[in-house]
């Protein structure tokens, strides 16, 4: 009988390991995964190719009648567009309804992690948990006014402090409040600029509830009621508003409270950072609420003990996503990896426990667990899954330490358990994580004429050209990492500040971009004297998704010190999301840029089905709320874009001029010291 050649990769329809990412350990467990005939994210990718009219955005099902497919035709659309479904809903009806429902979904999830974390501050306040106390007093009388709390007392004639229990427990329930009270808006709006307050209150998008402003959504969005494309997004700005000016900031700043405020830290990044020899618990998911107790038990002396007699040298924890970013930023616990490599962490063979929270777990990790020893736990009500091989342990927080510390055990049992041969990469880098409204002040700030002047006068002189808030997730249709790599490199190659959060904080940890030495080798000369001299990188990361709230007060910081103009809209500053794919980032997205900020997606965008509604959000939205949105999949492209808008600002500010000076001033030092 004639042998049969084997299949090659392509016929396989497997991934190309260097077609599918740009980082060495990715691309190296890819090949592992293929060599063990593990399917991973990198193969479905290849073998399932995406619907071009979904990504578009003109495809709806949102009654029974459909789906109705409206497909851009090749040759563009000449005259009117007279496409429509069933119902009558024009493209860019479907299209804009879609989109919000994307918003809806984003900001529901931040805004329930959100929600989440104020119940067990809640618990914490009323003294109900042992586990969970107001840790850092500071934060929690920094925010309380914004509650109308007071933090002081006037008796006898004296001004007195309030007492720190009572403050917490009214804060605590004045922040619940945000999500259901019946009247007036969301108190954190007060903290944006007075003039984009303005603009919000001009264009009627006050959100009034976080609740009421998703629900509303998914009400308009039925069938026969909101088709305006229009009137649809101006509850999808609402809603977005509501998310990073409410839910995502009251999850950030009662983490915060809860947890501390995150400050510089150094640790590692990468699926480097399992060790062989050690009991390995990756932590997967958003919330901190489990997270942070599974970082406390496993200092205890009784798990210590635990771990010793298992026979490991020690307990490694890590993590995956954003529950990751925030216990490096708290704790310096390292990164693992990012969204596309939650499946290659378990492939490595050493992962003995991998527990996740909510968002952004692949249910493929239980399909990959089985092929290993790795325990899957799931511990949220809202997030389970359906395979067989995983356990559920549901957390509660009235007995957090207790959940925690079985956690830990079942991950320490499982050492003893391992099958297959453990391969970790052995690539990882260093870095620097935990930066945030305060720290950045402290690094950056002066004493005079307000607390970020440093950071304004650097970027009045032009030694410093803008800032970028570069963000997001992966996603497996475009090469891992690249877009992230390559538009952060660009930004700060131009001397253009980052701030980052999420995957992209990862990716760029990965890639040894959050040190300070990376501002000599990577920053323009202005940027890098300025990183250089206060020892910050060019690139910080200030945490997780509902983070991205760091990066909206940081901007309204950086418009109240002055000199930059009076709103986030005057700032020579972006936004960009070079490798989105959650709604999250939608909801993100068009928080930024109803907060005044250009914001760039890379891949896809699925609005470009529909020209006039794309038009709307690209180039009409800028007169409303002075951001809008763009698509530009090329990295470099997508970066010279912010920057081109960053130097558009710089003119409208009067300080292009200064920029000038001082790349000459730099040319002439270079020659002296030549
Ligand atoms: Fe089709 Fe209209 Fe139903 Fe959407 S709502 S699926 S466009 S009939
Ligand atoms: S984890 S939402 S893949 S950034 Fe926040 Fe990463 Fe995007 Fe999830």
């Amino acid at each position: 009988m004639k042998e049969e050649a084997p299949k090659s990769q392509k016929e396989q329809k497997l991934a190309d390991p260097m077609a599918a990412s740009v980082d060495a350990a990715t691309r190296e467990m890819i090949v592992r995964a293929q060599e063990l005939g593990v399917e991973t994210i990198f193969d479905r990718a290849e073998k399932m190719k995406p619907c071009n009219i979904g990504s578009q955005g003109t495809c709806c099902k949102n009654c029974g009648m459909g789906p109705c497919r409206l497909p851009l035709p090749k040759s563009g659309i000449e005259g009117e567009d007279d496409r429509k479904g069933l119902c009558g809903a024009s493209a860019n009806t479907i299209a804009a309804r879609n989109f919000i429902r994307m918003i809806a979904g984003g900001a529901a999830a931040h805004s329930d992690h959100g929600r989440c974390v104020a119940e067990v501050f809640l618990t914490a306040a009323r003294k109900e948990s042992e586990a969970y106390k107001v840790k850092d007093e500071q934060k929690l009388l920094s925010i309380a006014p914004y509650f109308n709390v007071a933090t002081t007392v006037e008796a006898d004639g004296k001004t007195l402090d309030r007492d720190v229990d009572e403050i917490a427990l009214e804060v605590a329930e004045k922040a619940i409040n945000e999500w259901g009270k019946p009247d007036g808006a969301l108190l954190y709006t007060k903290r944006a600029p007075e003039a984009l307050y303005e603009k919000w209150e001009k264009q009627g998008v006050l959100p009034r509830n976080i609740d009421r402003e998703i629900v509303e959504i998914m009400h308009r969005t039925h069938i026969g009621v909101d088709q305006d494309y229009k009137n649809l997004m101006k509850q999808g700005t609402r809603a977005a508003i509501a998310d990073g000016w409410g839910g995502s900031m009251l999850a950030t700043d009662l983490q915060d409270v809860l947890f501390g405020t995150p400050y510089p830290i150094q640790s590692e990044a990468n699926l480097g950072v399992l060790k062989e020899d050690h009991v390995n618990l990756v932590i997967h998911g958003h919330e901190p609420v489990l997270s942070e107790m599974i970082v406390a038990v496993v200092q205890t002396p009784e798990i210590q003990e635990y771990v010793k007699a298992s026979g490991a040298k020690g307990l490694q924890l890590s993590g995956i996503c954003c529950t990751a970013n925030e216990i490096l930023q708290r704790h310096g616990v390292p990164l693992c990896g990012t969204f596309l490599q939650q499946e290659l962490a378990i492939i490595t063979g050493a992962c003995d426990a991998m527990v996740v929270d909510i968002q952004c777990i692949m249910q493929n990790i239980a399909n990959v667990a089985k092929c290993f020893h790795t325990k899957l736990i799931t511990t949220h009500p809202i997030a389970k899954m359906e395979q067989e091989n995983v356990i559920h342990i549901e957390f509660d927080e009235h007995y957090a330490i207790e959940d925690a510390k079985r956690i830990v055990k079942i991950a320490v049992d499982n050492f003893a358990n391992r099958k297959s041969e453990v391969m970790i990469p052995r690539h990882k880098n260093t870095q620097i994580a935990g930066f945030g409204v305060e720290s950045i002040e402290y690094h950056l700030g002066g004493t005079f004429r307000g607390s970020y002047y440093t950071l304004n006068d650097n970027i009045i002189n032009g030694r410093i050209r803008g800032i970028a808030g570069v963000v997001g997730c992966n996603n497996a249709r475009t090469r891992h990492n690249e877009g992230h790599i390559a538009v952060v490199k660009e930004l700060i190659k131009n001397d253009v500040i980052v701030l980052t959060t999420g995957c992209n904080g990862i990716a760029c940890a990965m890639e040894g971009l959050l040190t300070p030495e990376t501002a000599g080798v990577y920053c323009g000369p202005g940027l890098a004297e300025v990183c250089e001299t206060v020892g910050i990188p060019p690139v910080l990361h200030l945490g997780s998704c509902v983070d991205n709230s760091r990066i909206l007060l940081a901007a309204a910081e950086v418009v109240k010190a002055g000199g930059l103009g009076k709103d986030i809209s005057d700032l020579p500053a972006a936004g960009s999301a070079p490798e989105w794919m959650s709604e999250k980032a939608i909801s993100i997205g068009h928080y930024f840029v109803a907060s005044g900020v250009y914001t760039v997606f890379g891949v896809t965008l699925p609005v470009t089905g529909a020209p006039v509604f794309q038009k709307y959000l690209f180039e009409e939205f800028e007169k409303m709320y002075g951001g809008m949105w763009d698509l530009e999949p090329d990295p470099v492209l997508h970066a010279r874009k912010m920057i081109a808008h960053i130097d558009k600002k710089r003119k409208a500010l009067g300080i292009d001029k200064t920029r000038e000076r001082v790349l000459i001033d730099m040319a002439d030092r270079r020659t002296m010291s030549g």
